[in-house]
């Protein structure tokens, strides 16, 4: 390839204002083509884009233009300013990594299907250090109960129990995503399955069980069957924002019962004819369910307000300088 000649390459990883671009088995560095600086932040490159690039042989290539996604992952920042984090794109399953011990949260497995099927992903919970719990079962059911739309595997890394339950994902060509709490057993549970040890891995605290951020960025790796890998860093918390089709997702029956209530703007309170009312008597729906499926709704209301008043003001802002 001549320099400065224009090729296409996926971004592997991203530290600060460095990028690296997977092209013909090479991790490229790279730079970005000072244009996206005064573009849409949703435009930036992420872990996991097609971008096209600029080849140079001495030094930074120079990335000049993503191409269109497939899937595209985000939260809300962890600092709560409203403003969005885009995480990886182009993932075809996201293992939700979740460890059996105090890791695991039935309300936190929601919001990670919630910002899965939003991202146009699907979300495969993936249940870990099945060799710690007595009841392993009991876990399977539960999180089979939250949503038709998550699949969910109890497994051992360690133990190498329940890890062929996972080989139908690994399909050449398709990205698959690791996230999940510190400690969970991501980056263990990558390595289990490509046989090598590919990520550095750590001990979790006694304590509460949570880890030490061991793995401190995302990275996609490509396997040699084919498929690329993302591990990522714990995620403290994930929280709701401009996520509500993908909890509709998550929640489909309790959408789909809505629209039998013989009112369109039944609150599920007093009015007759409630379908939601009528399956939480019969025992069809779990009134915890229902509870968890509003708070991440009002969750997610709250936080979409907050971001259209902060757009509000960085517009005004912007005016007021222009003026200036
Ligand atoms: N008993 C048991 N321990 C496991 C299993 N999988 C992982 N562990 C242990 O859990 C600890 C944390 O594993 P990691 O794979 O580093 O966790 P991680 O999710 O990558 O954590 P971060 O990189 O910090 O986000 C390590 O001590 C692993 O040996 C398992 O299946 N069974
Ligand atoms: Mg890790």
């Amino acid at each position: 390839m001549n320099s400065f000649e224009l090729s296409s390459g996926r971004i592997s990883e991203i530290r600060k204002n460095s990028f690296f671009v997977r092209f013909n088995g090479q991790e490229l560095p790279a730079k970005l083509k000072g244009s996206f600086y005064e573009g849409d932040p949703e435009g930036f490159p992420v872990v996991g884009d097609y971008v096209s690039f600029e080849y140079n042989p001495a030094g930074d290539s120079v990335i000049t233009g993503v191409k269109e996604r497939k899937s595209l992952l985000m939260r809300p920042d962890q600092s709560k300013t409203g403003v969005m984090q885009y995480m990886v794109a182009n993932v075809d399953y996201v293992f939700i990594v979740t460890a059996l011990n105090e890791d695991y949260s039935y309300n936190r497995v929601a919001r990670y299907s919630s910002l899965v099927q939003q991202g146009g992903a699907i979300p495969v919970v993936v249940l870990t250090k099945s060799d710690l719990c007595g009841n392993v079962g009991r876990y399977v059911r539960e999180v089979e109960s939250i949503s038709e739309n998550v699949r969910v595997h109890a497994i051992s890394a360690i133990y190498d129990i329940g890890l062929d339950e996972l080989e139908e994902y690994f399909e050449p060509g398709v990205t698959i995503c690791f996230m999940g709490s510190s400690g969970a057993g991501k980056s263990t549970l990558l390595n289990a399955l490509t046989g090598e040890e590919t990520m550095k891995t750590g001990a979790v605290r006694e304590s509460d069980s949570t880890g030490k951020h061991t793995t401190t960025h995302r990275q996609l790796i490509e396997l040699e069957n084919g498929v690329s890998v993302i591990d990522t860093p714990g995620m403290r918390e994930v929280g709701m924002a401009g996520v509500q089709d993908g909890i509709d997702d998550t929640f489909a029956d309790i959408i789909e019962l809505e629209s039998r209530c013989r009112f369109s703007d039944c609150k599920h309170d007093t009015e007759p004819g409630c379908a939601i009312k009528a399956a939480i008597e019969s025992g069809e729906l779990a009134p915890e369910r229902l509870m968890l499926y509003r708070n991440l709704s009002n969750e997610n209301t709250r936080n979409y307000a907050k971001k259209k008043e902060i757009s509000k003001w960085h517009k005004a802002y912007k005016k007021y300088l222009e003026n200036m």
